[in-house]
């Protein structure tokens, strides 16, 4: 359930954060370019050694684990309608993350995150992206 909560951070940090997210600190090379909560959810999964960016190995494996995923009738491929299926995970998923965020940090529960909602997410985001580089090695 943690790796779940923290993928969702990072998710809700593109989703409702965009804008203010570039002011964050990132050291050159470290989140350089943000590609969207879609790459960042892939990183957190594929980047195995964790250099911040996709190896084509690491890569292979991404695609690889999205065919498993949605191939439904298991021939190996995506067909079109699978394809489809697979998109429309995808904002489902998306959509209940940000939900999900929305109940965690909406303390005010006025249904938006204001200024200091977002500040603790991101706060939140901050501490758990540190938690990891301490933990890896
Ligand atoms: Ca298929
Ligand atoms: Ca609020």
């Amino acid at each position: 359930m943690t790796k779940k909560n923290l993928i969702a951070v990072v998710a809700g940090l593109g989703l409702l954060g965009a804008g203010v997210a570039q002011a964050g600190p990132g050291g050159p090379g470290q989140g350089g370019g943000r590609r969207g909560p879609g790459a960042a959810h892939l990183l957190e999964k594929f980047d195995l050694d964790k250099d911040g960016q996709l190896s084509e190995d690491e890569r292979a494996r991404a695609r690889a684990a999205f065919v498993a995923k949605h191939d439904k009738d298991g021939d190996g491929e995506l067909s079109q309608g699978e394809k489809q299926a697979a998109r429309f995970d995808r904002r489902i998923d998306r959509a209940e993350r940000a939900a999900e965020m929305l109940k965690r940090f909406d303390t005010d529960q006025d249904g938006k995150l204001n200024d200091a909602e977002r500040a603790a997410l991101r706060a939140e985001g901050e501490a758990k992206r540190a938690e990891r580089k301490a933990g890896k090695s």
